[in-house]
């Protein structure tokens, strides 16, 4: 089973605008422990370079778009997100690298923990000889 998956979320359409919402459990494998988002990206800037231990999130292009690569130690995949009803999941033990961000693009990410240091692990080397055992 892949570490990663696009979910399709609820749309409400609507000639007033268009509506998604996630539910934990239900639309998303986890409940929701934290929200935060990434924004005022600056052109050619990269984030993430890590994976977690134990942590699992959806991330979303709320508005704009960029790419993730994701990698579970043996294959590595780059995903555009550029639709505000797709999310990304990425189980635990998932590497991500996101760049490619587009001008005033927002990742928007919710996570099955709180914030914690000690859940990251940021050497590719030691990610990769944990992830393949
Ligand atoms: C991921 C990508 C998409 C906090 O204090 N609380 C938080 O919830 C987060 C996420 C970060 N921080 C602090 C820790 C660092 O001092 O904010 C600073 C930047 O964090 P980081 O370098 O981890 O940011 P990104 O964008 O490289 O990675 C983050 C998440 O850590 C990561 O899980 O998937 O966003």
């Amino acid at each position: 089973m892949s570490n990663w998956r696009i979910i399709d979320l609820p749309r409400i359409t609507d000639q007033r605008g268009n509506l998604t919402f996630i539910e934990g459990g239900r639309h998303i494998p986890f409940s929701v422990a934290r929200v935060y988002y990434l924004y005022d990206v600056p052109g050619g800037a990269s984030r993430g370079g890590h994976a977690h231990l134990q942590l699992e999130q959806l991330l979303i292009a709320a508005t704009g778009s960029f790419d993730v690569i994701v990698d579970d130690g043996q294959r590595r995949e780059t995903i555009s997100l550029r639709r505000s009803y797709y999310g990304l999941y990425l189980s635990n033990m998932t590497w991500r690298e996101l760049d490619n961000f587009s001008s005033g693009s927002v990742c928007l990410v919710l996570a099955s923990r709180p914030y914690e240091e000690e859940d990251y692990i940021r050497d590719y080397a030691s990610f990769q000889a944990k992830a393949i055992g």
